[in-house]
């Protein structure tokens, strides 16, 4: 159905796997409109979601240059609204989202992975924003994610240097979150992921909602709301009352 996305289910998790090894997975509007199309299909399955690149290469190593050199400012405006829609419905997935870098995470590739919750990187891969060697900058929203990310100083060495950071680096900087082994690199994502799989969707859907907010006073009044909704769930009763009880919560996942 999807030609450049490959979609796998794995007990309750879901792998979403970009397919253009050809072109290190590079994003161009066939890819995005794609991805788009599925995310706004799915949304409201709430499943967990990891997405990686086909290939030993590449995660993704960025928009796809060729498809964007000849482009009109009309048609890089278009190009840069799918992206940022299609990067919007990540951000605003209601469950975890976990990047697993499996190779180069360029350009728009970083950018995706700043999207997603958790950034897992493989031992060897290769991360960063090297745009300003093409003479643009980054236009999925890594200006802004990194600078909150890694903070400004950080953000403006990579942006302004194009340089790429190994996973080690990425990790000291605060970028990824884990770096994990070559061998078997996705099945230990999802092993790791699995760990948020016994909890409760509700709430990690609110957490996240919570978090995302980046009004201050907004955020408050959100996370003062969503908070007492949860007190209208079985998922907050049974999760207290099994604490309370001394047991594993039997959370329902769903509304
Ligand atoms: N796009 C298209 N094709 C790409 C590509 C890309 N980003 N990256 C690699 N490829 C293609 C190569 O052209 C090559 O194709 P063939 O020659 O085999 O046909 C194939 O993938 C293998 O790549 P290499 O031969 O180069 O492989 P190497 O191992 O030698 O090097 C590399 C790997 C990842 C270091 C190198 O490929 C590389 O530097 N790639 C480009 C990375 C990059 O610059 N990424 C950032 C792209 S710019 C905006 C919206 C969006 C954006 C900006 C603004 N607005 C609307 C404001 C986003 C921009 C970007 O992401």
């Amino acid at each position: 159905m999807f030609s450049n996305l490959e979609i796998k289910e794995e007990g309750s998790l879901t792998i979403l796997a970009i397919n253009r090894p050809a072109q290190l997975n590079s994003l161009d509007t066939e890819v995005l409109q794609e991805m788009g199309k599925w995310l706004g299909e799915n949304r409201d399955q709430g499943r967990i979601l990891i997405i990686t690149g086909k290939g030993e290469k590449a995660f993704v190593a960025g928009a796809d240059i060729a498809a964007m050199k000849d482009m009109t400012p009309l048609e890089a405006e278009q190009f840069s609204s799918l992206g940022q829609r299609v990067f919007s419905l990540l951000y605003h997935w209601p469950a975890p989202t976990i990047a697993a870098i499996n190779g180069y995470a360029l350009g728009g590739g970083c950018e995706l992975s700043l999207f997603c919750d958790f950034r897992y990187m493989k031992k060897g891969a290769k991360i960063g924003q090297p745009e300003i060697t093409l003479g643009i900058i980054p236009g999925f929203g890594g200006t802004y994610f990194l600078k909150k990310i890694i903070g400004e100083a950080l953000a403006k060495d990579l942006i302004f240097t194009g340089r790429l950071l190994s996973a080690e680096e990425a990790k000291e900087y605060g970028l990824v979150h884990m770096i994990l082994e070559e061998e078997d690199f996705l099945s230990s994502v999802i092993k790791h992921v699995k760990n948020l799989e016994d909890k409760s969707l509700l709430a990690l859907r609110s957490a996240k909602n919570t978090i995302n907010d980046d009004d201050i006073s907004q955020a408050l009044i959100k996370e003062r709301t969503l908070f007492a909704e949860l007190f209208s769930s079985h998922d907050q009763k049974e999760g207290m009352s099994a604490f309370l009880e001394k047991r594993k919560p039997n959370f329902k996942n769903s509304d």
